[in-house]
């Protein structure tokens, strides 16, 4: 995957939503992930924005990504931001079984209820694998949920940024597979038919609540 210069042309605008308990990492997966660093972030306050040019599967890309908050306080809020998301990456920490219990006591039943892409690409993601000898949850458990909720699955840490570029390039990579979230009509947008209304910068943010 290449960091597009070019950001004035895109191919697909992708919306992406990141979802999980307060703490597993969402936000530090995503500053990985836009700016290659890792700093002691405070809980997200409502939802967090950025956005990243790629060069992915031969196709530019413009990914913006709404970072949501773990915190139950914000659930009400954070629900209405699954609307025409194509990629969902639902995260937990693997050091912390309640955050993985809660996938399928809450996360799962939230994309159920509020998303509204039927073909919408799911990644679990089991975060901080960085500290080994502190987890709890085993990759296979990581891996059957997957199965049986029909995501993509993936293991990394935020810290290390071991596999964190992988984590979206296989999501995105599943997404441009998947002809209904591309076609014109659908939640796919090609370029010049998106009127611009995110900030043009590279990794740019903002928060919303
Ligand atoms: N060791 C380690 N710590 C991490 C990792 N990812 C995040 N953290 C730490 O975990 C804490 C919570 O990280 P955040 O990114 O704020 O978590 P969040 O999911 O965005 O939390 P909310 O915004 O409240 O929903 C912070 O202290 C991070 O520094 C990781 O991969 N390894
Ligand atoms: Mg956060």
């Amino acid at each position: 995957m290449e960091t597009s210069s070019n950001k004035t042309e895109f191919d697909y605008l992708f919306k992406l939503l990141m979802i999980g308990d307060s703490g597993v990492g969402k936000s530090s997966l995503l500053l990985s992930f836009t700016s290659d660093s890792f700093e002691d972030l405070s809980p997200t306050i409502g939802v967090d924005f950025k956005v990243k040019y790629v060069n992915i599967g031969g196709k530019k890309l413009k990914l913006a990504i709404w970072d949501t908050a773990g915190q139950e306080r914000f659930r009400t809020l954070t629900s209405s931001y699954y609307r025409g998301a194509q990629g969902i990456i639902m995260v937990y920490d693997v050091t912390r079984r309640d955050t993985f219990t809660a996938l399928a006591e809450i996360w799962a039943k939230e994309i159920e209820l509020y998303s509204t892409n039927q073909d919408c690409i799911k990644m679990l993601v089991g975060n901080k694998v960085d500290k080994e000898s502190d987890r709890v949850v085993t990759k296979k458990e990581g891996i059957n949920f997957a199965r049986e909720c029909g995501c993509l699955f993936i293991e990394c840490s935020a810290k290390t940024r071991v596999n964190v570029q992988q984590c979206f390039e296989e999501l995105v990579l599943k997404i441009l597979d998947t002809p209904s979230l591309l076609a014109e009509g659908s939640r796919g947008v090609r370029k010049n038919i998106f009127k611009e209304s995110v900030p043009q910068s590279d990794a740019s943010t903002s928060s919303c609540c």
